[in-house]
């Protein structure tokens, strides 16, 4: 299947032959807002760097740096542990950070956000506290052909050990969930259902919020992957009514290694811990332990301290820009990059969903993904090559691997620009 698989007009017909292309302005001084972040303003290759990996992680901003830097210079200590000044300040600044995440997601109990390495650690969590000791033959995990192996790979490792079973909802020929065919996949033996909130390879955006309501009626518990979701537009747990969320910090302008699991502060209480060590015990002695209280039952010693900070600066400029008027660009770049992609000779873009966002993934005919990803390289330009982790989905796309171009806050219509002409040098240079 080719969902959604266009192909672009040849290139005489550029621009004349493709629909109008408008070069949408962005909400915010850009030019301003670049300056904040460092590593946009380098070289590569001798050309300026544009960076259009953000599927796979941000650029941070002077801010989220000076945060972490900050608070090594001055607050650096252990949490929950001193008694002393430096202590209690590192403390203050951890939980503050978590109180923000909860705000930033509309979870009225910040009880229930545990501090991870990333959604990769997240879901795990999930998989392994409440899957490993709620599943067993008969019962159904329900994920989808779209999935990021992150929320695939956890399911299987349970389904394997569990004698549970894995099903999926397919995807339609445009990239989108065939939602028709809950259906059938999605039963009175489905105790959970893991889905993407939106895709990292094809920027669609699931209908969450239905999923959820179906689940419900049936008693399934619901784990939304929100890694692309929340780093885009308002996510709001209540309104969602989600059971799990989780996300990275990475992706949203945050430092690498912090991410979040939001759970149902009762299915917390719940689960079993996830992993044994310090800061997750109430009280232990040589035969047994028992588990200290939601959320730090789930985090097992010494935590990503910075980098929880560093997160809580990234929500704090994210807050500034605005959670909507990020989506209302992102969408509007998306359609510029759209536009101007799709007029391109022998380009073939995939997922064509008028609600999908930020993440484009093409194909130029006779040219390797690998290789157009290395001679845009040369052009100082950063797209992604390969499977993107989500290897059920390229090969519904009946493909290898696709190149990714996925878009973020500071990227600009002039850059879509340089990526066309990139592309173009690449066919014209190896002749295709
Ligand atoms: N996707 C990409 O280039 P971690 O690695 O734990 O921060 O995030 C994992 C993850 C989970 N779900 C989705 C939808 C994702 O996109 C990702 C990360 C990156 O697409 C790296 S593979």
């Amino acid at each position: 299947m080719t969902p959604a698989a266009t192909k672009a007009a040849p290139s005489e017909d550029r621009r004349a032959a493709g629909p109008a292309v408008t070069k949408p302005v962005s909400p915010w001084d850009i030019k301003k807002l670049r300056r904040d972040f460092p590593a946009l303003h380098q070289k590569i290759h001798g050309k300026p760097l544009i960076y259009l990996d953000n599927a796979a992680t941000t650029q941070k901003p002077r801010p989220v740096i000076d945060a972490v830097t900050r608070f090594y210079e001055l607050d650096n200590a252990n949490v929950h542990r001193a008694i002393y000044e430096l202590g209690e300040r590192a403390t203050q600044a951890y939980e503050a950070a978590r109180q923000k995440v909860a705000a930033f997601i509309n979870v009225p109990d910040w009880h229930s956000i545990v501090f991870t390495r990333g959604a990769t650690e997240a879901i795990n969590l999930v998989a392994y506290a409440w899957g490993r000791y709620s599943l067993g033959p008969g019962d159904e995990i329900l994920v989808t052909e779209m999935e990021h192996h992150s929320n695939l790979i956890p399911w299987q490792l349970a389904a394997r050990d569990t004698g549970a079973t894995l099903r999926y909802v397919p995807l339609k020929e445009n990239g989108t969930l065939q939602i028709e065919a809950l259906d059938d996949v999605l039963t009175a033996r489905t105790k959970l259902v893991a889905v993407v909130h939106k895709s990292n390879v094809l920027g669609t955006v699931n209908p969450v919020r239905e999923i959820v309501q179906r689940a419900r009626e049936l008693g399934a518990l619901v784990l939304l992957d929100g890694a692309q979701s929340v780093p885009h537009f308002q996510v709001n747990v209540q309104e969602l009514d989600c059971d799990f969320l989780a996300f990275s910090g990475h992706k949203m302008l945050g430092p690498t290694g912090v991410g979040v699991l939001y759970g149902r502060p009762e299915l917390l209480e719940s689960m079993e811990p996830f992993q044994g060590g310090g800061e997750m015990i109430s009280m232990v002695s040589m035969e047994q332990a028992t588990w200290n209280d939601i959320p730090w039952k789930f985090e097992a010693g010494t935590p990503n301290i910075a980098q929880a900070v560093g997160l809580g600066a990234a929500i704090d400029y994210l807050e500034k820009l605005g959670m909507d008027r990020i989506e209302d660009y992102m969408h509007q770049l998306t359609d510029y990059a759209r536009g101007v992609l799709s007029q391109l000779q022998g380009l073939t873009l995939y997922g064509q969903d008028s609600n999908s966002s930020s993440a484009i993934a093409f194909n130029l005919e006779g040219v390797h993904p690998h290789d157009l990803s290395q001679l845009l390289d040369q052009e100082g330009i950063a797209v992604r090559a390969g499977h993107h982790c989500a290897q059920p989905l390229t090969h519904r796309l009946g493909v290898s691997a696709t190149t990714r171009a996925s878009l973020y806050v500071y990227n600009t219509p002039d850059e879509i620009d340089r990526l066309a002409e990139g592309i173009e040098r690449v066919r014209t240079f190896l002749g295709v």
